[in-house]
């Protein structure tokens, strides 16, 4: 291993959570846009555990962070022994101070949690069976926390899905009229044309929040497929509960479709062929509502097919926002990356829109 200031810091935190095994090797895990991962293998128990850095620009309170964790998973795993399928939550894991989370000397936070070994996780689906399983555990998700009073919870992150908010950050930026590179201006225009006719569009659910019109429940904030742990076919855990936070579901159900049924997957060069796949959203959807029909109200069926809509604008503009301020949110390996990510969601969009009528119609015949 090097010996960089950045492997010592991580060397440093994976000691901290190890206890008293010796930490054998550490290696990057996962493909998150937000916080830095790694896998820590030990030669004692566990043999493996997870190892994070909390990226505290976007997380300016790891500890409301953790304590959010902590209960969320309290509350699942009190409820895992009386249900009839496989549920499991990551541990939270504490350094020898009993803390969750670990600060470095420069003030980073670190926390650990346990691996969920022989469990796989999909960038993109490919069969309607996964696509059902991933709907299933959403709906599993929201199910073992429909009981739980969501003013318990902290909201750790307050702007985050307040797609309102993104657009506003979104018309700033543009005001300040970023200098664009001349190889990439054709594609900005192009997303800004498509995001600017549907700007309406970014205020349907948080007034229907506002109205009282939808409840507010428990919400993951992330639940995008690779959010999703498969052991074999079964779907058996929902991880990354960072955003967990009072919301409306409808963000955590349109933010699933919106990539469980995009086969090409988020991360596509190819944008233009970008579609919403209707078979792999009939099964997220038979797959989420075996579970939503118990909790769900009529109304809340109204706002699904809305709710997809608002969801894959508002990550098309953050990606355009955070492209044209110089790629300071979401990591990136090449400078167009989140110009491209944005298209790749305005594509979808766009085929989203075409298969309105369809969409709407799988959802009230599953009603
Ligand atoms: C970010 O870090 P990651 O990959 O789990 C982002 C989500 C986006 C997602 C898009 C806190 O999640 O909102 O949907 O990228 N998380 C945060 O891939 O902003
Ligand atoms: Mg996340």
């Amino acid at each position: 291993m090097s010996q960089s200031p950045e492997s010592e810091t991580y060397s440093a935190a994976a000691r901290e959570f190890a206890g008293a095994a010796k930490v054998k090797e550490i290696r990057r895990l996962g493909s998150g846009n937000i916080n830095d991962t790694f896998l820590v293998a030990t030669e004692g128990t566990p043999a493996y555990f997870v190892l994070q850095k909390i990226n505290a620009q976007v997380f300016p309170d790891p500890q409301g962070m953790m304590a959010n964790i902590l209960q969320i998973s309290d509350w699942i795993n009190a409820q895992i022994p009386r249900l009839n399928y496989l549920w499991e939550t990551p541990a939270v894991l504490l350094t020898q101070a009993q803390s969750p989370l670990w600060r470095s000397e420069t003030g980073e936070a670190w926390r650990a949690l346990s691996y969920l070994e022989n469990t796989t996780a999909y960038d993109r689906l490919t069969t309607p069976e996964q696509a059902q399983a991933v709907g299933a555990a959403l709906g599993r998700f929201h199910a073992l926390l429909s009981a739980l009073d969501p003013r318990r919870l902290t909201d750790t992150l307050p702007g985050f899905h307040i797609t309102p908010q993104y657009l506003a950050q979104y018309l700033e930026v543009l005001a300040e009229n970023p200098p664009l590179a001349p190889e990439e201006e054709d594609k900005v225009r192009w997303c800004q044309a498509f995001i600017g006719a549907r700007q309406q569009d970014c205020f349907l659910l948080e007034e229907a929040k506002e109205k009282g019109v939808l409840p507010l429940r428990i919400i993951h904030g992330d639940p995008k497929v690779n959010n999703i742990l498969f052991r074999g076919e079964q779907a058996v855990a929902l991880i990354d509960l960072d955003t967990v936070k009072p919301g409306l579901i409808h963000y955590d159900l349109g933010d699933c479709l919106r990539s469980a049924c995009n086969p090409l997957g988020e991360e596509t060069q190819n944008w233009e062929e970008v579609s919403f796949d209707l078979d792999l959203c009939q099964s997220v959807l038979i797959g989420y509502l075996d579970q939503g029909k118990d909790f769900l109200t009529p109304l809340e069926y109204d706002y699904l097919y809305p709710a997809l809509r608002v969801i894959t604008l508002e990550l098309g503009l953050r990606f355009l926002s955070d492209y044209l301020q110089g790629n300071h949110y979401f990591k990136s390996q090449y400078p167009a990356q989140n110009l491209h990510r944005a298209l790749t969601q305005c594509h979808l969009l766009q085929s989203i829109e075409t298969q309105a009528g369809a969409i709407q119609t799988l959802i009230w015949e599953l009603q």
